[in-house]
């Protein structure tokens, strides 16, 4: 298979990539690109001449942070929207399949637990309204020009990649960041809000699975279904990495949901299952694994 990735530097980009390389013919493209993948700014018009050679995208380029994005919605709709399109758009026209990655930010506050796709979307954020905003385009190329299109929404997504120059990094990479400089961790609020966790590795099963499925604006989310607080994350952070150090409570961070788990059982049909624990994954890694 020829595939394309979009996003190839990102978090579940790179993994993806590496995952792919090893029985397809990849390329991936980043306004940053690691080595082997191509430079694209995904929102610029010849984006969609350099996407169109491929039998499937996955479509994975995105300005990612809801803060930014509070700050700067314009930018979110260039990157978000106007990036999303121009992939269907030469998916169109190279008659490609495409795997187009959300968010479960589409979900705003959620109004059951664990959440199933049939949730309604509520935007919470320019960053949330691109995503659904994208989903929606999904659907229209599907209904208009019959795009093979299948739609992954990630729950909170981790790695060994801590990304120290990300200001708007997850809360696991944050912990993790502070345990290791020997500095407390301060959680927003009381702790009791929960997430459902999902280790990049797995997104990257689910995204490899839906390489072999036509897709008609299918969605599909991304987690674990395992309830963490951020108390017990906390928790367990200090007592494998930093015995030492203090947790301390914050004001609540404005705007943040409650809870957020994710009802897979659409993608286990699939044969999607988790593999990684997040609790197994903290006690088996050793500080040194952390980039
Ligand atoms: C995640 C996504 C975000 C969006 C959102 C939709 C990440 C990094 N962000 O935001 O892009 O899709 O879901 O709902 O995956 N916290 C602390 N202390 C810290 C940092 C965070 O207590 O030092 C709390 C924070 O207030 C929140 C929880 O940890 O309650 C998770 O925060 P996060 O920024 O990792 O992810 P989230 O769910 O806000």
């Amino acid at each position: 298979m020829r595939i394309g990735v979009t996003g190839s530097s990102g978090q579940i980009g790179g993994r993806l990539v590496a995952r792919l390389a090893q029985a397809h013919e990849v390329r991936g493209f980043d306004r940053r690109p690691a080595s082997q993948s191509s430079v694209l700014d995904i929102a610029a018009p010849e984006a969609v001449a350099s996407l169109k050679e491929f039998e499937v995208l996955y479509h994975l380029a995105a300005a990612i942070s809801v803060p930014e994005s509070v700050a700067n919605p314009p930018l979110y709709v260039r990157d978000n929207i106007v990036g999303t399109v121009n992939v269907f758009e030469a998916a169109r026209r190279g008659d490609a399949r495409v795997v187009f990655v959300s968010s479960a930010a589409v979900y705003g506050e959620p109004q059951t637990q664990p959440i199933p796709e049939s949730h309604p979307t509520k935007a919470m954020s320019p960053y949330g309204q691109t995503k659904i905003t994208g989903e929606e385009f999904a659907l229209l190329y599907h209904q208009l020009y019959g795009l093979d299109v299948s739609i992954v929404r990630p729950f909170n997504v981790y790695s060994e990649d801590l990304q120290p120059d990300n200001p708007y990094t997850g809360v696991i990479a944050i912990f993790i960041r502070n345990a290791r400089n020997g500095q407390p961790l301060t959680i927003d609020g009381d702790g009791m809000q929960t997430r459902d966790f999902v280790h990049v590795s797995d997104v990257v099963q689910l995204l490899e699975i839906l390489m072999k499925h036509k897709g008609a604006g299918d969605v599909y989310n991304c987690g674990t279904g395992d309830v963490t607080s951020i108390l017990d994350l906390a928790e367990l952070v200090r007592s494998r990495y930093a015995p030492g150090i203090s947790i301390r409570h914050g004001p609540p961070r404005l705007g943040d949901i409650r809870h957020g788990i994710a009802d897979i059982s659409k993608a286990r049909r699939l044969g999607y299952t988790p593999r990684v624990r997040l609790a197994d994954w903290i006690q088996t890694t050793p500080l040194a694994k952390f980039a």
